[in-house]
């Protein structure tokens, strides 16, 4: 791509560390990161978004913190302490996520703050109708952000826009709830492309066009809307395949594997962030069936459960914390003995070398998540397998399970069935095991994030 590129997302993809008063900055390893590092840098371009609270800095300290986002082509946009509660905190992650994720249950019982999240919304098309230049191309990430395309466009009537959603768009029945459907949708509408990561997102989308305006998209997924064309599409997102691949086979990783791994022991690898739509207490109630149902694995199978903290100021996540906990809490007490404990629950962020070790350690790992609009643990799973060995056990609810047929697919709503699946996997023959996973690596493979920014920016071009 010859023109440049400007990336807009909530968070800037870069983590800022503060120790004795010196701030240093590091650009993060997220899937979107990643696979946006080559065509942000090669094409010159920026990476617009907020690079998170930073605190007890002097004004030097600060300056140094600009100088190094600028040398990273990162432009920061700064949060006041209502946007952050409101705009972040209260509208984007406790409202738009419980319903794009179908947890109408999870909504506070009052919303306020649309205005908020415009007048947010507003400040980072600000940001980037400052740096535009003509020929750009703009790139709006997420849920955070659904009214920017409508918003540059009034500023910048000619820009090449395109949006991409990270998470699921529900059935319509469930979006409609939301009394700013109309608006949200118009915002999104204000791009040239608009991408979603699976079939049925993009149906549900579809659906709502047709009962909001009565719109409806030709058969290259074009609709008319005022006096443009918007196009919508289908760009599933993964991960670098080869990277994952080749970290994996480090000398640290490989030594950390024999440490996790005991003999006369399988292991259950879960790893999220601690949300309740990863499907976490169902998952460890499958576990207690299991332990139930088939109790030879007493004592030769345990789960390594890492729960990284998320978004500790939306009271949901206060609370469903402790149901996570509470549940470990009286599954091991059920089963522990002097010699083993079922389930080793870690409530952090792990490195990537522990991460990459927890994938090649897993006999079976566990993907269950109740919704989830992709899902990258169960892509950079099978990218890290170089030993084509390990069981994917993946919930039906997750995107990644429209692509990776060969999990083993369950529907986590099922607590019996999920226990079924996971026992199949403990004891299926290798052979079987090397032709799921090389089936699985073939599709990550030839499916990375690299074809994923490709596809986007093409469709976006053309
Ligand atoms: P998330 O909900 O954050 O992303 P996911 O796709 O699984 O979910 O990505 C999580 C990332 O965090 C993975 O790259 C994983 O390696 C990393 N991670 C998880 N636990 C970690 C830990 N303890 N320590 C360190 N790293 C950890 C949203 C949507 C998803 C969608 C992505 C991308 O909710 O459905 O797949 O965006 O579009």
């Amino acid at each position: 791509m010859d023109r440049r590129l400007l990336i807009v997302s909530n968070r800037l993809p870069v983590t800022v560390r503060v120790a004795d008063g010196h701030a240093t900055v590091r650009r993060s390893v997220g899937g979107l990161a990643t696979g946006l590092q080559g065509p942000h840098e090669r094409s010159g371009g920026l990476w617009i978004g907020w690079p998170g609270t930073v605190e007890g800095l002097s004004a030097s300290a600060l300056a140094d913190v600009d100088r190094q986002l600028a040398e990273l082509r990162t432009v920061p946009l700064s949060l006041d302490a209502n946007e952050v509660s409101t705009f972040y905190e209260h509208i984007s992650n406790g409202v738009l996520w419980p319903i794009c994720h179908d947890r109408l249950d999870q909504l506070p019982l009052s919303v306020d703050g649309w205005d908020v999240y415009e007048s947010a919304n507003a400040h980072y098309s600000d940001a980037v109708a400052e740096h535009y230049r003509p020929g750009d191309v703009v790139w709006v990430h997420d849920y955070h952000l659904m009214r920017v395309p409508a918003l540059l466009r009034e500023r910048i009537p000619d820009a090449k826009i395109g949006f991409f959603l990270h998470i699921p768009f529900p059935n319509p029945e469930i979006f409609f709830t939301l009394p700013t459907r109309r608006w949200l949708v118009e915002g999104m509408l204000g791009a040239d492309l608009i991408g979603f990561h699976t079939r049925r997102y993009h149906g549900h989308f579809r659906a709502a066009l047709r009962r909001l305006f009565s719109i409806e998209a030709d058969a290259q997924g074009v609709v008319p809307w005022k006096d443009r064309r918007v196009r919508l599409g289908v760009f599933p997102m993964s991960v670098d395949a080869a990277d994952f691949a080749q970290r994996a086979a480090a000398g640290d990783v490989i030594a950390k594997v024999a440490e996790f791994r005991k003999p006369h022991e399988r292991l259950l690898v879960g790893i999220d962030r601690l949300d309740y739509t990863k499907g976490i207490p169902r998952r460890l109630l499958a576990i207690e069936r299991l332990l139930t149902s088939h109790p030879e694995w007493k004592e030769r199978v345990r789960l390594i459960q890492v729960a990284v903290p998320s978004r500790d100021g939306v009271g949901a996540y206060r609370r469903f914390r402790g149901e996570v906990e509470a549940a470990v809490g009286r599954i091991n007490g059920e089963f522990a003995t002097p010699n083993w404990t079922p389930i080793q629950y870690i409530h952090r962020s792990v490195s990537s070398t522990i991460l990459l070790a927890l994938y090649r350690a897993a006999d079976v790992m566990l993907v269950t998540p109740v919704r989830d609009g992709m899902n990258l643990v169960a892509k950079e799973f099978p990218a890290s397998r170089i030993d084509e060995d390990g069981v994917l056990v993946l919930s039906e609810f997750a995107g990644a399970a429209d692509e990776l047929r060969d999990a083993l697919i369950v529907n986590p709503y099922d607590i019996e069935e999920t226990a079924e699946a996971i026992h199949r996997a403990l004891t299926m023959e290798s052979s079987e095991r090397t032709r799921r996973m090389r089936a699985l690596r073939a599709t990550v493979r030839e499916h990375d994030v690299h074809r994923w920014v490709a596809g986007f920016l093409s469709a976006l071009e053309g």
